[in-house]
């Protein structure tokens, strides 16, 4: 294990000091002690590629090598700036990346993470970066050489991180939540209110983990759902995508961070979609299932976001009052619709997590 303060003082030590990335659960030890302590020098990106870019920024500005961490499921959306801009043989920009090593072979993880956990390193390898495997306070020694030889040669050097490594010397303080709707209480409705043929499309995070406890808890059989499990910020893609080709009813039921990951997206929505799709943002304004991280999503106005981006109605929900109501004028509007719902965090313990992923595709398809 490894105190997230002494990965820190490494980093500053190397005259490290701005640090950018995508919350995580594994690191989110160190993004939630950056967000409290590190006010100044640390952004939270909405994808990891822009996080890798404000990185090759900070350098171009001060000749001082940043910090970029990521799980390593967002490693994919990072490589077109780090091979296409930071890379040696482009402009060779120096960049410390603490990667979240999800599914690393040492590790029973989900499906999707399995997948990128075996080809982590090689990827790194393909990029020609150097890289440690932080697992004890001896590895930073290691970690701190690579460092030094890469602020020498100008390259990018690596670190990746298992669950479990990482330790907060202080407890952190419990997040309370942005808006005050439950989320239990919101999705059960949604979900008790649907007809019978309308597909579900929802985001990764909590967001398909709590409507299939949901699902299952008060057997709910009317609708199908598919879960993104992965491709974070893709769920409006895959929705649209679906709803194209569908006479079905479609609904996209996506997070704030997910939203926010690929915004252009719900561009490309707002411009193509038919009614049949109809989508709901479940906004906490946090990476709720990743440590609660600010979104930053609360000063958005969705409603002049939207209908600029050519969605034609607008509707939002806060509270319980008369939710059942509400929820049905939505999904029977026969105009281009954008719902936003100001919901709390999840309370719920222990969620169940979406694992035979053929058989979940296969009744979604059928
Ligand atoms: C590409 C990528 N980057 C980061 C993550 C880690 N991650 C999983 S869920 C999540 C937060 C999602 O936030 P939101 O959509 O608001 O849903 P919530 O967590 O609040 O339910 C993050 C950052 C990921 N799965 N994939």
């Amino acid at each position: 294990m490894i105190k997230v303060n002494s990965l820190i003082n490494l980093l500053k030590k190397n005259n490290s000091d701005f640090f950018s990335g995508v919350p995580d659960s594994v690191l989110k030890e160190l993004s939630v002690s950056l967000q409290y302590k590190d006010k100044k020098n640390h952004i939270i990106a909405t994808n990891e590629g822009s996080a890798v870019s404000l990185g090759i920024g900070h350098y171009l500005s001060t000749k001082k090598v940043p910090c970029i961490y990521m799980q390593n499921s967002g490693l994919s959306n990072a490589l077109n700036p780090l091979i296409s801009i930071a890379h040696k043989r482009v402009y060779s920009i120096p960049l410390i990346l603490i990667i979240g090593w999800r599914g690393s072979p040492r590790i029973k993880d989900e499906p999707q993470h399995n997948v990128k956990g075996e080809i982590t390193e090689n990827i790194l390898k393909l990029l020609n970066i150097k890289y440690t495997i932080l697992r004890s306070n001896k590895d930073l020694n290691k970690f701190d050489e690579q460092i030094k030889m890469a602020k020498k040669k100008s390259s990018i050097v690596a670190c990746l991180i298992e669950q479990g490594t990482l330790t907060n010397i202080k407890k952190e303080d419990k997040k309370k939540d942005f808006y005050n709707l439950n989320k239990e209480v919101f999705l059960k409705t949604l979900l008790l209110t649907l007809k019978k043929n309308v597909k579900i499309i929802s985001s990764t995070g909590f967001n398909s983990r709590e409507l299939m406890y949901l699902r299952n808890k008060f057997k709910i059989i009317n609708g199908e759902d598919f879960y993104m499990v992965g491709g974070m910020g893709h769920t409006t893609s895959v929705a649209l995508g679906y709803s194209l080709s569908s006479k079905n009813d479609v609904i996209c039921i996506d997070g704030d961070g997910s939203l926010l990951m690929h915004l252009g997206s719900i561009k490309t929505a707002g411009t193509f979609a038919n009614k049949n799709f109809k989508y709901i943002l479940l906004n906490n304004n946090s990476h709720n299932s990743v440590g609660n991280q600010s979104t930053y999503a609360n000063n958005i106005n969705f409603e002049k976001f939207s209908k600029s981006l050519g969605f034609k109605k607008f509707y939002t929900i806060k509270n319980e009052f008369n939710l059942k109501k509400k929820i049905k004028t939505f999904l029977s509007e026969k105009k281009l619709s954008f719902l936003e719902i100001k919901i709390s965090n999840s309370k719920i313990k222990k969620l169940p997590r979406p694992s035979d992923l053929i058989k979940i595709k296969k009744i979604f398809m059928k």
